[in-house]
């Protein structure tokens, strides 16, 4: 499906040094990963209450660590789609480009991002509630049951944010700088349903950015960008790219 772009952010796109990619789980979805919202979304079968929370853990880190290992496995067999490339290959073209993403899939950096901030953490990573010791996925899949702390016996768990808890705060500060000297901030593939990552956008917009959401169908902060591209990330990203000024390095 052929993108329109504006004239607008083609003459911002040849006179732009500082771009921000701001991805969700929109970004990945062509890679065959489940969304959390809308039809096939991975909350329809459970909320997010029940599982992407700490207390859910503790009451019950069979169920929890069930749909984790469900996701761990979903992402051992999947690849960066032509969406995530798209945004790898900026980097060549404006070199301080800055993903800064909701995903904990890993699939970025699998496409060559070099400079990617993980405002929720990596389903690669584990670590132990009680001496922080870290698990690698095998370690993990090698216990049948919620896996165990191998040092102390304590509960392992996944390395992601969950709701009701800070993100990591080196990570959230150097993304809001990021976000606050960008001339472009694109905001791909995400519902802008949880804070404080969607605050984001309207952020970069405060800032003087021109702001651009690509999303296959409007979101709740659709109205706070500059511009909408309607469509699928992996449809339109690729066709902003030679748009993109050819700078050569
Ligand atoms: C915090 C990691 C505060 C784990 C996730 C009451 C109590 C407690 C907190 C709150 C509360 N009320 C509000 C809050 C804050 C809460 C929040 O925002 N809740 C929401 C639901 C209302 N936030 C938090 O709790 C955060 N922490 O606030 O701490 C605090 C302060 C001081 C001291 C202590 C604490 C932590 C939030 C992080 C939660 N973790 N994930 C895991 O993944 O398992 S959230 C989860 O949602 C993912 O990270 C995901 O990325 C994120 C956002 O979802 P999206 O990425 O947008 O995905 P979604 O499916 O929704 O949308 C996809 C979009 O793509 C759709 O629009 C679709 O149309 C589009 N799309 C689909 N295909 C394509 C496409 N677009 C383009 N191309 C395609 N092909
Ligand atoms: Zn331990």
């Amino acid at each position: 499906m052929l993108a329109i772009f504006s004239k607008r952010l083609l003459e911002k796109l040849e006179s732009t040094e500082r771009i921000v990619v701001f991805t969700g789980a929109g970004i990945s979805a062509e890679s065959g990963v489940p969304t959390f919202r809308g039809a096939e979304g991975l909350w329809n079968k459970f909320k997010p209450e029940e599982l992407a929370n700490f207390d859910a853990f503790l009451q019950n880190p069979e169920l929890v660590w069930e749909w984790y290992k469900y996701r761990k496995t979903v992402m051992k067999t999947v690849e960066p789609n032509p969406g995530h490339r798209a945004i790898a290959e900026m980097e060549r073209i404006f070199p301080s480009a800055i993903v800064v993403t909701q995903n904990i899939d890993n699939l970025h950096r699998r496409a060559g991002s070099s400079h990617v901030f993980e405002l929720h953490g990596n389903i690669d990573r584990n670590y132990c509630i009680d001496c922080g010791q870290p698990h690698s996925n095998d370690e993990i899949f090698a216990q049948e049951r919620a896996p165990r702390c191998l040092k102390c016996g304590g509960m392992v768990r996944p390395d992601v944010v969950w709701f009701g808890e800070m993100l990591p705060v080196d990570v959230w500060e150097e993304s809001v700088k990021a976000v606050e000297s960008a001339e472009i901030f694109l905001s791909v593939g995400t519902s802008g349903v949880v804070y404080p990552a969607a605050s984001l956008p309207s952020m970069a917009r405060r800032a003087g950015a021109f702001t651009v959401e690509i999303n296959i169908e409007p979101t709740d902060l659709s109205g706070s960008f500059s511009e909408c591209i309607p469509g699928k990330a992996g449809d339109i990203l690729p066709q902003l790219l030679p748009l993109c000024p050819q700078r050569s390095q």
